[in-house]
């Protein structure tokens, strides 16, 4: 997979050589290109922002340098062999970027990220190139962060393992909660290492009882604790079809109560983890 990464900030970018990304990298899985914007303006202070049109607090950043800054991003990738890029703009009015995202981006050759400062990107950047490639403008959360690049960071590590080869066998992501098809759409419950017992907190008996079913069991009855107490929502969502006769008793006691339609409904609130 190709990314272009255009930013008055390279330097902000400097974790894609670490980890997990850079890794990728090294082994010539991820080829990343990180592009200073400033590079395509002509005045003596390199602008890139003026006054927004129709008044209003900030600034935004002129089309001029975006647009030659993409063309030239597409014209070198094009000429490198790349092919269907696809734009990716971080912005807080975005579309939510969810696991099913990073799966469809992450089955894409090309990736364009254009990480925006003060109040964003003039409209019409996004318009010019939506007639030449799908654009994704996404959002990675319901805050306000100062500008694109830590969200092209999420981005980019969101997908980079999802790439073939990426993570190795050990912390294989088939069963990645969010995943479409995970376990109920539920959390996972807490995990441990050794030793058993730390400053005087042992661990749950029957993770050493070596019993198979009462330690899958377990496992999905703290997935449901966590998942009522930090994610009401994913319990509202699920189809009641994928609980079991423990499953209901266990969201009855944390407070759950079926409707008639067979969804979950919170019966009283203030249930802590
Ligand atoms: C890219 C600039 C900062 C600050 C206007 C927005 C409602 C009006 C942009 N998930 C997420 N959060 N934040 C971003 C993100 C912020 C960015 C840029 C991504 C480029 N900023 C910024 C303020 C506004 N403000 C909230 C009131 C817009 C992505």
């Amino acid at each position: 997979m190709r990314l272009d990464v255009v930013t008055i900030f390279p330097e902000y970018l400097e974790p894609l050589n670490v980890s997990l990304v850079g890794k990728a990298r090294a082994r010539g899985q991820l080829d990343v290109h990180v592009h200073d914007l400033r590079q395509w303006t002509y005045d003596r202070h390199n602008t890139v922002d003026d006054t927004p049109y129709g008044g209003g607090p900030g600034m935004v950043m002129k089309t001029e340098p975006w647009g030659e800054a993409l063309d030239q991003t597409l014209a070198d990738g094009y000429d490198a062999g790349a092919q269907g890029p696809v734009l990716v703009v971080p912005t807080p009015s975005g579309r939510p970027f969810t696991q099913e995202l990073a799966v469809e981006l992450s089955e894409r050759p090309w990736l364009i990220f254009t990480p925006a400062r003060y109040e964003g990107i003039d409209r019409r950047v996004m318009d010019e190139y939506a007639t030449r490639m799908p654009v994704y403008e996404v959002s990675i959360g319901d805050y306000v962060l100062a500008g694109g690049e830590a969200a092209v960071l999420v981005i980019t590590e969101a997908v980079a393992r999802l790439l073939p080869g990426v993570l190795g066998n050990a912390e294989s992501h088939r069963d990645d909660s969010f995943a479409p098809g995970a376990m109920a759409n539920l959390l996972e419950g807490p995990v441990y290492t050794k030793p058993p017992v730390w400053r005087g907190h042992a661990i749950p008996e029957v993770l050493v009882s070596g019993h198979h079913g009462k330690i899958a069991r377990w496992r999905r009855d703290e997935a449901f604790r966590r998942t009522a107490a930090n994610r009401p929502d994913l319990i509202e969502r699920c189809d009641p079809a994928a609980f079991d006769k423990k499953d209901r008793e266990t969201l009855s006691i944390l407070g759950w109560a079926p409707e008639p339609g067979g969804r979950f409904w919170r019966r009283v609130e203030g249930v802590e983890e």
